[in-house]
């Protein structure tokens, strides 16, 4: 149904290398002034935030600076989750502007037998709601708390439409309408992949109430349209140590100006509600977007980025997605932190890991499981341990 939806939609799309464009990168290393950035105090002191303006005003949006509280209820308690591994709590989170309230719920799981203090990983779960006793009964690939938990890391997840529902018409449900107090977004105001990264750091924010997590070690996590939200989401929060972005694809890990598989115009028409309006207007003019996406990856730096693609799935292109991570190495370098430099793609279902950056490709198609995990726990295991 993918494909048949794919092929009847209106827009043609290319899986044909020979018909990528040529194409040239905007250099994170240079200022729109021109100036040459050559320090690490000047890229972040200088360009980052400049390159963060440019993202906020061309893609995801800029978040309101309306000030706000967050609090925290726990509404109920596992403490013997499997077996006495860990602990699991339900938490709402309640945003208060004035007397108005929002409300979204999560979970988080602590591994009990773990002496000092644990790292952890919030997943950005873009396709359903884990509540508590489902995810000590029902083992899912797509969210494997249990291995986390025996690796050592606490486990934190929401649903993104319970932060701002995945629906072009769902503003009004959403705490972009809350923050707005009910006015309709103002066209460089944050979209959803924003506030869903938004959501992650108030997940982090109650992390950080948690004596026994690590804050300096947490990690965001999301698959797809999640992908996307977890590096903005490290972007705009410098708390998150790493940034995984599984099977991301456009808007994500994956290099606009290659318009392989899904385009700029293809993802701003089905998913209108995602970018500001402003980044629909480079549909089919990608080689004149001021930034790429290889950008985004470098926001992260100095803290880590890992990366992750299927070989099935086209419509992310995977290529894209590597070459965005490569591209992004002259600013790690820069900050003083290695990052992988080769050009040429890991072999099929391997990893590679250089300094604070990782990426692997997977068979099989779009997704994230068991074997994506197990190479992602991986490179936690390096970069935080
Ligand atoms: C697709 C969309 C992608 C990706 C994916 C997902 O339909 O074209 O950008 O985000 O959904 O989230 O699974």
């Amino acid at each position: 149904p993918e494909l048949v939806k794919k092929l009847s939609a209106k827009r043609p799309f290319n899986y044909d290398e020979a018909k990528v464009p040529d194409y040239e990168l905007p250099d994170p290393l240079r200022m729109t002034d021109g100036t040459k950035v050559s320090s690490a105090s000047q890229w972040m002191t200088k360009r980052r935030p400049e390159l963060l303006e440019q993202f906020r005003e061309l893609v995801y949006g800029r978040r309101p600076d309306t000030a706000y509280q967050v609090s925290f209820e726990t509404t109920e308690t596992i403490e013997d989750a499997f077996d006495g591994l860990a602990t699991g709590r339900s938490v709402k989170a309640t945003v208060t502007i004035d007397q108005r309230t929002f409300s979204f719920p999560f979970v988080v799981f602590t591994p009990n037998r773990v002496a000092g203090k644990t790292p952890a990983v919030v997943a950005i779960n873009n396709r359903y709601f884990i509540p508590l006793e489902k995810a000590v009964s029902e083992p899912d690939p797509f969210w494997p708390v249990k291995t986390m938990l025996e690796r050592g890391y606490a486990a934190a997840t929401f649903y993104t439409s319970h932060v701002d529902p995945d629906n072009k018409n769902g503003y009004d449900d959403g705490i972009r309408a809350f923050f707005a107090d009910g006015k309709p977004p103002a066209d460089d105001a944050w979209r959803s992949l924003s506030a869903w990264g938004w959501g992650a750091s108030r997940v982090l924010d109650f992390l950080s109430t948690v004596s026994q997590i690590e804050i300096n070690r947490v990690a965001v996590v999301g698959h797809s349209r999640g992908g996307k939200a977890a590096i903005w989401a490290a972007a705009e929060d410098e708390r998150f140590a790493i940034a995984y972005s599984n099977n991301s694809g456009c808007g994500g890990a994956a290099l606009s100006r290659r318009a392989y598989g899904e385009t700029v115009a293809r993802i701003t028409s089905s998913f209108p509600h995602w970018f500001t309006p402003q980044f629909a207007e480079y549909a089919d003019r990608e080689d004149e977007l001021p930034i790429d996406q290889h950008e985004a990856i470098a926001l992260v730096a100095p803290r880590a980025v890992y990366v992750a693609s299927s070989d099935e799935d086209l419509w992310a292109d995977p290529r894209g997605e590597y070459a965005s991570l490569v591209a992004a190495a002259p600013v790690f370098e820069l900050v003083g932190i290695k990052s992988i430099t080769e050009e040429t793609m890991p072999p099929l279902n391997s990893q590679r890991i250089v300094g604070q950056t990782g990426y692997h490709i997977r068979s099989g198609g779009h997704g994230l499981g068991q074997v994506d995990w197990d190479f992602f726990i991986a490179f936690m295991d390096t970069v935080l341990k």
